[in-house]
C-alpha cells in the first residue's frame, strides 16, 4: 500500500523514539504493507450487500445489524480468533408513517419541509387546543421549567420555543404537566435553526414530540394570542428495548495485561447502509486483525479488536463495555485506538488531537498527545500533511477517555464543511462536507475516497503494531504500577445530532 521509499522510513525510526516498525522486512513485516485497500473495500462491499438484502440499513435492533455481527463473526472465527459476542439492551425507536400536523379545517402542513418527528417521540392522535409555553423564553428557556406551564390545561398542545435547555428537558416538563402532545419550533437564531427541528428526545416519550419551522412556530404563537387555536396531531412510532452487541477478539499473543483496543463501530444509522460510517473502519480494522498475526513475535501486547454496537444512539456499545470491566479488568487496559469514518468522499487526514492543542473542551488523559504523535511521524515520515481532528468524545473512543484510558485515532471528516486549505492539500472541493452522504440513504460503497482510505488505514495498522511492540512513551508499560481509574461516565449525545 505504502509508494514510499524505505530509506525515509528509517530516518524517521531513527529520528523518534525507536518506536517506528523495523525497517528489515522480511524478518520485521510492516502491517501497514500486509493490509490491502482491496481487501478493505471487499469487506465494505459485503457489508453494502447485507443493508441492501436487509431494508437499506444496519442500524442497531435492524436485521441488518444482526447479519452485520455475524458475518464479523464469520470473518474472525476464519482467521483464527474465538471472538466475544457481548449482548446489551438499548432504547430502539422508529418512525413507522411521516407524522401529521395541521390545523382542522386548513391549513395542513408538509412534513420534512414545515416539521419534522424529533426521535424518541411516542405516538399519537391528538386534536387539542395548543397553548404557548413562555414564547419570550423567560428564565431558563421556553418550557424549560415547570413553573412555565404553571396554569396549563391537561391534555392541551404545548407549543415550545427552542433553545435553553434540551429537547429532553421540554418534552419531559411538558409530558409531566399532562400535555397530549407538544410542539417545539425552532428559534431562528441562527440560519441553521431556521428548518423544521429535526433532532432527538434522547430518551423514549410517551405523548407526540413534533418540530415545527421558525416560521410556522411563530405563525402559530401569533394564531394562539389571538384567539383560541385548535391543532391536529399525529405521530405513529415504536419505542422499545431491543437487544444488540459488540463483537470482540483478542489476539493470541501478547501480554494479557497491556492490552491495546482497536475499535470501530459497526452500526450504522437508521436512514442508510452506513459504509463510510462506519463500513470504512470496520473493514479497516478487520482487515488487520486478518494479518496481525503475521508480525509474530514482534506482538508483545495483545490487541484487542472491538466492533462496537448502536454508536450512532450515542456511543452505547462502547460505553457498555467499558462501564462493565471491573477496575482490575480496565487497568489491563493500555489504551484505545477509534476508527470512524475513513473514506470520506471530501476528505481529509485527520488525526485525533489528543494533546488537545485545539482546546476541544475535553481533558484528554495523559498519553493521548503521545498516541497523536506515532500517527504524525507516520505521516510526516511518508511526506504525508494530516488535520487535527477534534478530541472531542463524540465516537467510541469517549467512554475510554470518560474513564482515565489514553485513546486516539484517525477520520476523514463527517458533516463538517472543507476548509480551503484543507482543498489545497488533499484537493476536492472547499465549502463542501467532508462526507455529502453523512447519515444519508446514500452512505453506500461508493461513497468513498480509495487514496484516503488506503492512507488512513496505513496509518491505523502502523500504529497498532507500534503498540503492540511497545506502549511505554503512552502508559509506561509499568501495568503494576498503573493505578485502576474510575470516573463516572459521561452520557454523549450522537455526533452531529441535535439534542438541544
Ligand atoms: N461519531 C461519528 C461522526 C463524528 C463526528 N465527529 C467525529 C470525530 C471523530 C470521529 C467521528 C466523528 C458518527 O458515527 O456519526
Ligand atoms: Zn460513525
Ligand atoms: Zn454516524
Amino acid at each position: 500500500m505504502r509508494t514510499i521509499a524505505i530509506g525515509t522510513l528509517i530516518g524517521l525510526a531513527a529520528a523518534s523514539i525507536g518506536l517506528a516498525a523495523p525497517a528489515d522486512a522480511a524478518q520485521h513485516p510492516h502491517l501497514d504493507r500486509l493490509v490491502k485497500l482491496k481487501d478493505i473495500r471487499a469487506h465494505q462491499q459485503d457489508l453494502q450487500t447485507i443493508a441492501t438484502y436487509n431494508g437499506g440499513t444496519r442500524a442497531a435492533g435492524e436485521p441488518g445489524s444482526e447479519v452485520s455481527t455475524q458475518y464479523i463473526v464469520k470473518q474472525l472465527t476464519k482467521a483464527g480468533y474465538k471472538p466475544t459476542v457481548q449482548d446489551f439492551t438499548f432504547d430502539y425507536y422508529k418512525q413507522k408513517t411521516p407524522a401529521v400536523f395541521e390545523r382542522p379545517g386548513g391549513p395542513v402542513y408538509t412534513y420534512g419541509t414545515d416539521f419534522d418527528t424529533l426521535d424518541y417521540s411516542g405516538s399519537g392522535d391528538v386534536t387539542a387546543v395548543a397553548t404557548a409555553i413562555d414564547p419570550d423564553g423567560a428564565g431558563v428557556g421556553s418550557g424549560c421549567e415547570a413553573s412555565d406551564f404553571a396554569g396549563f390545561t391537561k391534555g392541551g398542545i404545548a407549543l415550545v420555543k427552542r433553545g435553553g435547555c434540551t429537547f429532553a428537558d421540554k418534552a419531559g416538563a411538558a409530558q409531566t404537566a399532562g400535555a397530549a402532545a407538544i410542539a417545539i419550533y425552532n428559534d431562528g437564531t441562527t440560519p441553521d435553526r431556521t428548518g423544521p427541528v429535526a433532532g432527538t428526545a434522547s430518551q423514549p416519550f410517551q405523548i407526540p414530540v413534533i418540530g415545527p419551522s421558525h416560521q410556522l412556530g411563530t405563525d402559530l404563537v401569533k394564531a394562539a394570542a389571538s384567539g383560541s387555536l385548535t391543532l391536529h396531531i399525529k405521530t405513529s412510532t415504536i419505542n422499545e428495548r431491543r437487544t444488540t452487541h459488540n463483537v470482540i477478539a483478542d489476539t493470541k499473543r501478547g501480554r494479557a495485561d497491556n492490552v491495546v483496543v482497536m475499535g470501530a463501530h459497526l452500526d450504522s444509522v437508521t436512514t442508510g447502509p452506513g459504509i463510510n460510517d462506519n463500513g470504512s473502519g470496520t473493514a479497516t480494522i478487520l482487515t488487520i486483525a486478518q494479518h496481525i498475526d503475521e508480525l509474530g513475535g514482534d506482538l508483545k501486547n495483545k490487541v484487542r479488536f472491538a466492533f462496537w454496537g448502536a454508536e450512532e444512539e450515542g456511543l452505547l456499545g462502547s460505553t457498555y463495555y467499558v462501564t462493565h470491566l471491573s477496575a482490575a479488568q480496565k487497568a489491563t487496559i493500555a489504551l484505545n485506538l477509534n476508527f470512524d469514518m475513513l473514506g470520506s468522499p471530501n476528505g481529509r487526514r485527520g488525526v485525533y488531537d489528543g494533546d488537545d492543542s485545539q482546546g476541544a473542551g475535553t481533558n484528554p488523559p495523559a498519553g493521548s498527545g503521545a498516541i497523536e504523535k506515532v500517527f504524525l511521524d507516520y505521516y510526516g515520515g511518508r511526506g504525508l500533511q494530516t488535520s487535527q481532528s477534534e478530541f472531542d468524545g463524540r465516537s467510541d473512543y469517549g467512554p475510554f477517555i470518560d474513564n482515565g484510558i489514553p485513546a486516539g485515532g484517525l477520520d476523514s471528516g463527517a458533516e463538517k464543511l472543507k476548509t480551503t486549505e484543507e482543498a489545497e492539500i488533499y484537493g476536492g472541493e472547499a465549502g463542501k462536507a467532508y462526507d455529502g452522504c453523512y447519515h444519508q440513504a446514500c452512505d453506500t460503497f461508493a461513497n468513498n475516497n480509495n487514496t484516503i482510505l488506503d492512507q488512513l488505514a496505513d496509518g491505523a495498522a502502523n500504529a497498532v503494531q507500534v503498540f503492540a511492540k511497545s506502549t511505554l512513551p503512552v502508559n509506561g508499560a509499568s501495568v503494576a504500577a498503573r493505578k485502576a481509574l474510575v470516573a463516572p461516565a459521561v452520557k454523549r449525545a450522537p455526533a452531529g445530532v441535535d439534542v438541544r
